[in-house]
């Protein structure tokens, strides 16, 4: 890699939260062992079961507290690229997340979309007003607009449901140079579309992942993302100050 990049794009997905302690989707103890998509990830599994999806997000939240659950260095690497980006204003970022943890927000970053929601929000379903929430989520609790019970849901976006700053998220595909996927396998469209848009217009794409997903990306990056991650937003940044140095020198 060796030309400046002006837009980069980052989508992240469950693997790199995995080394702070967040089960993935897919692996063999994923999130989604015990649970069949239909039943807890989609509007129909909730208004059929709203117990069963409250309990799976009420679990999931409790564990996300936890104190040794924190962001790993792949989430500060990112938040450190975003931070010093702001001495290159020509140059563009944008982080996507498909998770719904705070990982990325606790390690600095403040470019984020949550493509897919958030898991410390809840969303009236009449209102559709957003509260934040530490606690478990149960069909009892009143929300602050309608003051009823069983209006709330978790504010996460389902299967068959628009995921979130989709208009943004292609602005910025369609006008990036650099795409880079890390942790994610490329199971869940639009996100998993993502790669094939921006090579589509011309962006050089990098996936850094445990193993190969298969997926049509330039450049591959196999390891931890605790390792790949760092190493290559060292990269981009020793890259932007090289040709910065240069066009000082010779302005
Ligand atoms: C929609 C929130 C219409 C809930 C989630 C074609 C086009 C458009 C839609 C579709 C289509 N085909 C099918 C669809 C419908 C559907 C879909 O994609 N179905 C799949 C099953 C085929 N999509 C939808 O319904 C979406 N909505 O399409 O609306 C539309 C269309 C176009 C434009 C606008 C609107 C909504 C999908 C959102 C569902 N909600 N999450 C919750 O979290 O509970 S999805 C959920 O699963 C996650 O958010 C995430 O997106 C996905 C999990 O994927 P990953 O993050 O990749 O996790 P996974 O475990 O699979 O992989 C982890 C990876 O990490 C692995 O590769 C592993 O090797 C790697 N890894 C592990 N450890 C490490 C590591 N890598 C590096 N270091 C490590 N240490």
């Amino acid at each position: 890699m060796n030309t400046p990049y002006k837009s980069i794009v980052v989508l992240t997905g469950a693997g790199i939260s995995a080394e702070s302690g967040i089960q993935t989707f897919r692996a063999a103890d994923g999130l989604w062992e015990n649970h069949r998509i239909e039943d807890i990830a989609t509007p129909e599994g909730f208004q059929k079961n709203p117990v069963a999806v409250h309990d799976f997000y009420n679990q999931r939240r409790r564990h996300l507290l936890q104190t040794e659950i924190k962001p790993n260095s792949a989430h500060s690497a990112l938040a450190k690229l975003e931070h010093e980006l702001e001495s290159y204003p020509d140059t563009r970022y944008l982080l996507v997340t498909q998770n719904i943890d705070n990982l990325h927000e606790r390690a600095g970053s403040k470019k984020l979309i949550h493509m897919h929601g958030e898991l410390l929000k809840m969303r009236c379903c009449v209102t559709g007003l957003i509260f934040e929430i530490q606690q478990d989520l149960t069909l009892e609790q009143c929300c602050r607009c309608c003051r009823q019970p069983g209006n709330l849901r978790p504010h996460v976006v389902w299967f068959g449901e628009m995921p979130l700053g989709m208009h943004e998220i292609e602005q910025s595909l369609m006008s990036c140079d650099l795409f880079v996927a890390i942790g994610t396998s490329g199971n869940v469209y639009p996100a998993a579309g993502f790669n094939q848009t921006a090579r589509h217009y011309g962006a050089h794409t990098l996936e850094l992942n445990l193993e190969s997903t298969g997926s049509t990306f330039d450049e591959h990056r196999y390891g931890r993302a605790s390792e790949t991650t760092p190493s290559l937003i060292t990269e981009i940044l020793r890259n932007l100050s090289q040709i910065q140095a240069f066009n000082d020198n010779y302005r």
